[in-house]
């Protein structure tokens, strides 16, 4: 039932043009950003959608199919069944129950283990050559848990981590200076929480390193202005949450960006959750946390070996013992 009839002697399809699939497993607020910019953005052929409310997922999918008109073509699916999701090169968890008003990431634990104990053996299943990024929070401990249920290899399970932490404080500190946010550069490693670690020593803007630079010219930068736009961007998430009820864009675009690392294979330093055991003297157990790491189609491609302060290899150590006490609590 062709539209088009073939010119004469058409060579079959070429098969050498790789398929690209996403799957998206959860179609909430964080999904669907994550999803549409995923769409305007043209970093897959096929997406995949699994939600466990089937009205819900059935709708977004509608949703987003008819936006077709005005985006590169992308095939659109949608089940409650994994098998839609089979031979993804990448798949983005972001069910999870939702962060409340107020409670704590920690506190979001148990209802997502759980969770993941049914969602992550069959994504491995169906595709199991593919790259697990976990977004559901506490993304950090939720990623060692999906190492452990997939029994994936490390490289190919990472946590979306800080990256969204660094953008927020790229964005702040750009702002304080007056600056392109792109022009910073700026990392906060550790815990995707509370416990997070601000590599100060480390800022610099289009090549110049802040701190040495403010020390050269002698001007003093009060440490408690660096210490407030480090306590803004922990704080930005409850803020953003307690004014609209939940986060999306940003995330969404953060997500989003570490797609097309890992899928086009951009070898871009990203600071994401990775199994840290080993780096900046954390021996305390397996335990994933976000460093500066360099992603590609491999998946983790390697740490960044960057200079950190006595204090800042302190903070990470502390972020490290943070998750393990209560991933022992899990007895995954
Ligand atoms: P939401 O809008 O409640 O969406 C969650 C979705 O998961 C809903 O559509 C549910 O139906 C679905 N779901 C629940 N159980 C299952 C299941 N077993 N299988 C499939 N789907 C299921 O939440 P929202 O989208 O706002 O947040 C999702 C998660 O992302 C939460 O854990 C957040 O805390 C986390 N975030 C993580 C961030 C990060 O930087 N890592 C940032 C923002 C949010």
């Amino acid at each position: 039932q062709a539209f088009f009839k073939p010119i004469q002697d058409t060579a079959p399809p070429s098969p050498t043009k790789r398929h690209t699939k996403i799957s998206v497993i959860g179609v909430g607020n964080v999904g669907m950003a994550i999803a549409q910019t995923i769409l305007t953005q043209d970093l897959a052929d096929e997406l995949a959608l699994i939600d466990a409310k089937p009205d819900k997922l059935r709708g977004e999918m509608l949703d987003l199919q008819h936006a077709a008109a005005f985006l590169p073509r992308t095939k659109i699916v949608a089940s409650l069944d994994y098998s839609v999701t089979a031979g993804s090169d990448l798949c983005i968890v972001t069910a999870g129950a939702r962060q409340n008003p107020g409670e704590s990431r920690l506190n979001l634990l148990q209802r997502n283990v759980a969770l993941f104990s049914k969602i992550i053996p069959p994504l491995a299943k169906y595709s199991p050559d593919s790259i697990l990024l976990i977004v559901s929070n506490p993304v950090d401990v939720l990623t060692y848990v999906s190492w452990k249920l997939s029994g994936f290899p490390s490289n190919r399970v990472i946590g979306s981590g800080t990256n969204l932490d660094s953008s927020r404080f790229r964005f702040l500190i750009a702002d304080h200076l007056d600056v392109n946010a792109q022009d910073v550069q700026a990392y906060i490693v550790g815990e995707h929480g509370d416990s997070s670690v601000a590599l100060w020593s480390s800022i610099s803007i289009g090549g110049v390193p802040v701190l040495s630079f403010l020390k050269n010219q002698q001007i003093t930068y009060e440490k408690e202005t660096l210490e407030n736009i480090h306590k803004a961007v922990i704080e930005s998430a409850y803020e953003v949450i307690s004014l609209k009820g939940y986060t999306s864009w940003a995330i969404g675009y953060s997500v989003a960006n570490l797609a097309r690392s890992l899928l086009r294979d951009q070898r871009k330093i990203h600071p994401v959750s990775v199994l840290a055991k080993g780096f900046y003297g954390i021996d305390g157990g397996d335990v994933f946390l976000s460093l500066p790491t360099q992603l590609g189609r491999g998946g983790v491609l390697g740490v960044t070996n960057i200079h950190l302060t006595d204090e800042e290899v302190q903070r990470l150590r502390e972020s490290a013992n943070t998750i393990l006490e209560v991933q022992s609590q899990l007895g995954v």
